[in-house]
């Protein structure tokens, strides 16, 4: 089993290609495994939203719309229109489509279903043949801290346009909230742990926060490989950039690959970055320097084989790690 930790719009299309990678395989894509960060999901008009979680549904089931990466190709806005009309701002771009998927999981939720197995009934309808497993069936809301308070993350993402100025960030909840118990147990019997190139900070670190799953990622046996989403020193989509710098790292793959520290066994880089090979193997991960752009279908799939390929090369434990306690002293303040 191959398990992936993913959010946002880089996160899916690499699950999406490790999808790819795996059906055509004999083994299929059941043995696909993605926890999806929940840290974004909010309450809007009522209604539960998942954007992170609904993103990864999207693209797995090939219904993406590919220009933002988020939503539903072919959405149509009747419901935005209607609410413009009575004088709403409707910040949010909610098409009708994806608001069914939302009014579905916001009765299912109500009816006491939880969010887990809210998220496999769409899947299964949906015709996604990999597990898509939520962080968590708690509730914890990722809260960006800016020198002027405190955002609720999509105020901050999108009605703000993430442009303010990020002084750190906490997960509302995620002392209580408990990760699955199947989430666990997969990465107990994973092959390769590949953390997608999502933003480390924003969509990957909820997902670490919740109960024991570093120690989980540090006990498996699997190799932990990470694709890192900054190329060339910018992040490809949203602020991840801003933010690896802000909390004092250098926005590049070496700044990723210290980022995670001791967690890392290996790392995927772009080969714009292909210099800086040599100084993330002195940190004890090994590099694998490719092109890491995902423009198509093909090019998701390629990066997931040579992923998977390079992770079979990492035995766990292999690989010496002189970052580690440095490393997390100097990881951002949470909270
Ligand atoms: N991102 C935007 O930048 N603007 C939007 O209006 C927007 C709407 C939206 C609706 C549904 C959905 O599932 C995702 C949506 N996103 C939107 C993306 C999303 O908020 C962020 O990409 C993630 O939360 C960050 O990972």
């Amino acid at each position: 089993m191959i398990v992936a930790l993913a959010g946002g719009v880089g996160g899916a299309k690499m699950a999406h290609g490790l999808s790819l990678a795996l059906t055509t395989e004999a083994a299929g894509p059941a043995t696909l495994t993605v926890i999806v960060n929940t840290g974004d999901d909010f309450d809007h008009y009522g209604l539960r939203i998942c954007p992170d979680l609904d993103t990864v549904l999207y693209t797995l089931a090939g219904l993406a719309n590919e220009a933002t990466g988020w939503g539903v190709v072919g959405d149509t806005t009747a419901a935005l229109d209607m609410l413009r009309r009575y004088g709403e701002e409707a910040w949010f771009w909610l098409g009708d489509r994806d608001l069914a998927t939302s009014l579905l999981r916001t009765a299912r939720l109500s009816a006491g279903e939880p969010l887990s197995a809210v998220t496999r009934g769409l899947a299964q309808a949906l015709g996604v043949g990999a597990r898509l497993l939520p962080m968590t069936d708690g509730l914890v809301a990722t809260i960006i801290q800016t020198p002027d308070g405190e955002l609720a993350f999509q105020d901050y993402f999108v009605r703000r346009r993430h442009q303010d100025v990020v002084s750190g960030v906490r997960f509302a909840g995620v002392e209580h909230a408990r990760p699955l118990p199947e989430a666990l147990a997969a990465l107990t019997q994973a092959e390769a742990i590949i953390l997608c190139p999502s933003n480390p900070l924003l969509s990957i670190e909820p997902i670490l926060q919740m109960e024991g799953m570093r120690a989980a990622l540090a006990q498996a046996d699997a190799p932990v490989v990470a694709v890192s989403p900054i190329i060339g020193g910018q992040a490809l989509k949203g602020p991840a950039d801003r933010i690896l710098a802000a909390q004092g790292f250098e926005v590049s793959p070496l700044g990723v690959a210290r980022w995670y520290g001791a967690l890392l066994d290996g790392l995927v880089l772009d080969a714009t970055d292909a210099a800086l090979a040599p100084d993330i193997a002195a940190l004890g991960v090994r590099p694998l320097v490719t092109q890491t752009i995902m423009r198509d279908d093909a090019d998701r799939e390629r990066l997931a084989r040579e992923t998977l390929a390079f992770a079979a090369t990492l035995a766990h434990g292999q690989a010496s790690h002189p970052t580690g306690a440095a490393e997390d002293d100097a990881r951002m303040k949470q909270g």
